[in-house]
């Protein structure tokens, strides 16, 4: 029998095949793919065995889940016996379509589980005593020989640090970068499994550590150094299964041995220096004579969780080649990488041995061509090499990371060329998921710095910059940007970690912070005393807590991440609630809509809005959970709060308090106002826009909802003028100099005065990158639907406009790829294509009038679609999985935009 659907991209827990996971009831997840369109499932079985032959024999001694009449193809919770510490499990699906056909079986997938429980751990954590001659403490270098039989099954490594390991298996890497990753290190710690079984062989075998003191120990942005610990400490163990069940385990204790080696620091934040001259050849070997090194320092009494790493690995995901290289005066080299990027450079060089080379990095350059170091404060982007001489030498650094697109070379011996150096670009390696291309290329320089940004920011946690004393997880820039990010990127697994540490930084009164991890001031209440601006709930940070798990069950229908948050959700609703007179959020921290130009919105009204907003969220969570009594209690709250608010702040004529663009864009997107004051409000909202020239003023909050609210109220074409503007303070402006990630600030640098402030000065931020939701949402018109998340039914909904006449995008959602793409020709004959992954649907509005379907052109006939509605200005489609195309003309509506204007 001809079979039209097949399986792919099995999943469990959004990642293929993943090793040492930690939950007791993974979710599993697959595509279908078919040629036919309007493609559903209408049954599913998914059997799991305890083995691959077990499966490949047909006993699904785990679970079978018989022929379960269900649509749903993510999120399918495992049903089965309990998994145990360790295990394998191996698991297969297939599918039934609505004409009941069954499909073949997927290829088989698996997953292992982690070590589940603390008492089967039987390592020690290792470290090394201090050099007491030394302020800055070399890496310590720890290894350890060990026998194995002939006949291993399997061999899988379970390591942490608190700090930062770098393992090597019989001198080759394994795993990947700054493992374990950020962490508020007293409440947990994440565990990566690797498997090893290919590296491992019959005889003595060596396992080799380098440890870093990443965030735990070393300079956490300007909270300085040793904010979690002294110094950093290894955790391994490894588990050798034999063919005859027999398990042997090596583990790290007083029996392994520890040196220092070449690397005389390492820091996050204030670079590294090698000495090549001290390298330790071949002492992550078998083999290797070790009796001069000494017994590692054990520690006890390490009482956070052990958990299984949750986010994506961090990755060198690119290396950039350097598009420009400069001699100076003074004899150094500098290069332009052409891009504003993060991570570090490699070098090839040869010279004598003893020759001290230098590193250093910069965003920018000051008008004398020098590099332009004053923004980093006290960050020092520099690693030193000292060369062992005798040939090429290869070096890049360990345990830091740099934030630049410049970088001079000092002390090169001999003459460097384009060569000489390239960039390693690293970052959470969060699979890529949106791509968007219009016909302008400015437009489409804007998404690639919205891009690079998230690149460059996203390390384990999301980070505001990269570049200075600071890094950290600020939660305001998160949640503005989270959305923009999960149509960049795949961050299911990247904020399903960081809404932990989010969680774990949570008050006992219920205020989400500024910050997650917790780096020190809220455990030391810092914020009452040094740094007395920071605050545990300043608005528009901590309602992250419930903005970013609203985020994940849009785009993925994740359910879990709303059930494992809920009451930590209440309890900030509830604190807001407590906390506020007569429901009016007061605002104690004083960030407000950050870094907005030239208009200060006022703090009880941002934050009022977003205590609003917070508890519209809520509400909809509680329903989704099907916790009906909160529901409504929210959903009551959320209504008395937005009566508060009209009654506070807002006049009959739609005036509200503040006067600012992120007042209007705030009351109308978090749904603040009546009917009859909408218009008013944004009356008030474009006139402020046209008396400054067609020009923006938001800051962090309010730039994201900015052209959203726009849109939403009919004024498109306003919200394309400010996408395209170029004059200052603007998007356009920023790359009509040059910019190739998004500024920090507005006037980062402008022509009048050149550089900002030095104390708080990025080129590399993402926050004022949330316009790319905007892009996807409206200008792409690829919508998720709250009532089928995920992208189940996808809400397709175009906005051609401005000086556009192509747009171009792509969607990798859980069900497969959602393509739109439309194009305008002659200014008003549009043609709209779609696309709609297998198992999913979509609503399509085309604008215009004149629709049609297309019938003619192969594969793109219009079978498979229903017309909902036919109106003046658009038609709406109902569509199942396929491509389709509609033409229609806006000639029109051109004429009516002019004769009112
Ligand atoms: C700055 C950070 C961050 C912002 C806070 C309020 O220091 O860069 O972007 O969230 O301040």
């Amino acid at each position: 029998m001809e079979h039209t659907i097949r399986i792919t991209a099995c999943k469990t827990e959004y990642a293929v095949n993943p090793v040492g996971i930690d939950s007791l009831r993974p979710r599993l997840f697959w595509r279908l793919e078919s040629d036919e369109r309007g493609v559903r499932q209408t049954a599913y079985q998914v059997v799991v065995a305890s083995s691959r032959e077990k499966l490949d024999r047909g006993d699904a001694d785990m679970w079978d889940s018989g022929k379960t009449v269900s649509g749903e193809s993510i999120q399918i919770v495992y049903a089965g016996s309990a998994l145990r510490s360790e295990g394998e499990y191996f698991w297969k699906v297939r599918v039934w379509d609505s004409r009941d056909e069954v499909s073949p079986w997927s290829e088989t997938a698996y997953w292992t589980m982690g070590i589940l429980s603390r008492g089967e751990w039987q390592a020690k954590w290792i470290g090394r005593r201090p050099n007491p001659g030394l302020a800055m403490q070399p890496s310590p270098y720890m290894r350890k020989s060990f026998a194995v039989k002939p006949n291993v099954r399997r061999a899988v490594v379970y390591a942490t640090a608190l700090g930062l390991f770098k393992l090597r298996v019989n001198g080759s890497a394994v795993g990947h970068l700054f493992a374990p990753g950020w962490t508020d290190y007293d409440k947990r710690v994440q565990v990566h499994a690797y498997d090893v079984t290919d590296q491992i062989k019959q005889g003595e075998n060596a396992i080799a550590v380098i440890l870093g003191d990443g965030w735990y120990a070393g300079t956490v942005g300007f909270l300085g150094k040793r904010v979690y610990g002294e110094r950093p400490f290894f955790l391994m163990q490894a588990s050798i299964e034999y063919e005859d069940g027999s398990r042997e385990l090596v583990v790290s204790d007083g029996s392994w041995r520890a040196a220092e080696g070449p690397i005389r620091y390492s820091d996050m934040i204030e670079g590294e220096t090698y000495d090549a001259r001290l390298e330790l050849t071949g002492w992550d070997q078998p083999g290797y004579d070790d009796s001069g090194w000494e017994s590692p320092d054990v520690r006890s009494g390490y009482n956070g969780l052990l958990v299984a790493a949750a986010e994506p690995p961090i990755r060198i995901t690119e290396t950039v080649k350097p598009v420009a290289v400069r001699k100076t005066e003074a004899g150094t080299y500098i290069f332009d990488m052409g891009q504003n990027m993060v991570g570090w450079t490699e070098v090839t060089v040869r010279g004598e041995a003893g020759t001290r080379i230098t590193l250093s990095h910069a965003e920018m350059l000051n008008p004398d061509g020098s590099l332009y170091l004053d923004n980093l404060r006290a960050a020092v982007q520099q690693d030193h090499y000292v060369l062992k001489g005798g040939g090429e030498e290869r070096y890049e650094p360990h345990f830091t990371f740099h934030g630049f697109r410049y970088v001079e070379l000092i002390g090169y011996p001999g003459e460097a060329d384009l060569t000489t150096i390239a960039g390693k670009v690293i970052h959470s390696d969060t699979p890529a998921a949106g791509r968007l291309e219009t016909n302008d290329p400015m437009v489409n320089q804007l998404y690639s710095n919205i891009v690079w940004g998230q690149r460059g920011n996203f390390l384990s946690v999301p980070t505001d910059c990269p570049q200075r004393d600071e890094r950290l997880g600020w939660t305001g820039d998160a949640q503005i940007f989270a959305r923009t990010a999960s149509y960049n990127r795949d961050v299911s697994r990247f904020f399903t970690k960081y809404m932990r540490d989010i969680a774990d930084a949570q008050q006992p009164s219920g205020a989400f912070t500024d910050v997650a991890p917790d780096a020190g001031w809220i455990r030391h209440k810092m914020w009452n005393t040094r740094l007395n601006w920071f605050a545990p709930d300043n608005a528009g940070w901590g309602d992250a807590g419930v903005i970013i798990p609203w985020t994940l069950y849009l785009m993925y229908g994740d359910k879990r991440i709303l059930e494992e948050h809920y009451d930590a959700m209440s309890r900030w609703v509830d604190y807001l609630k407590d906390n506020g007179s007569d429901l009016i959020r007061p605002d104690y921290a004083n960030y407000g809509d950050w870094l907005s130009i030239g208009a200060d919105t006022p703090n009880e009204v941002l934050a009022t809005a977003y205590f609003a907003y917070s508890t519209k969220l809520l509400a909809a969570i509680a329903g989704v959970l099907g916790k009906t009594e909160d529901h409504s209690r929210y959903a009551a709250l959320f209504g008395q709060i937005a009566e508060a608010f009209r009654r506070e702040f807002v006049s009959g004529d739609g005036f509200v308090r503040g006067d600012t663009q992120t007042v209007y864009v705030l009351a109308l997107q978090f749904g603040l106002l009546t009917e009859e004051l909408k218009p008013k409000a944004t009356r008030r909202l474009t006139e402020n826009i046209r008396a400054r020239g067609n020009r923006l003023s938001t800051g962090f909050l309010g730039v994201g909802y900015l052209l959203p609210a726009l849109t939403d109220s009919g004024e498109q074409d306003i919200a394309y003028e400010l996408l395209t503007q170029e004059a200052f303070p603007s998007w356009m402006y920023s790359i009509k100099h040059g910019a190739t990630t998004i500024w920090e600030r507005w006037d980062g640098w402008t022509e009048e005065n050149g550089f900002q402030t030095p104390s708080m000065n990025s080129f590399n931020h993402y926050s004022l990158g949330s316009v790319g939701e905007w892009m996807f949402r409206y200008m792409a018109g690829i919508e998720a639907d709250p009532a089928e998340p995920g992208f189940r039914h996808a809400i397709i909904r175009p906005r051609p406009g401005g000086r556009l006449n192509r747009v171009k995008a792509g969607y990798e959602s859980l069900y497969g790829t959602i393509s739109v793409e439309w194009s305008l020709e002659a200014g008003s004959r549009l043609t709209l294509e779609v696309e709609v992954p297998a198992n999913a649907g979509a609503t399509v509005h085309v604008p215009g009038a004149n629709v049609e379907p297309d019938g003619e052109d192969a594969g793109l006939s219009a079978a498979g679609c229903t017309l909902l509605t036919q109106e003046k200005q658009a038609s709406v489609y109902r569509i199942g999985s396929g491509k389709y195309r509609f033409t229609s003309s806006l000639a029109y509506m051109k004429k009516e935009a002019e004769v009112q204007q």
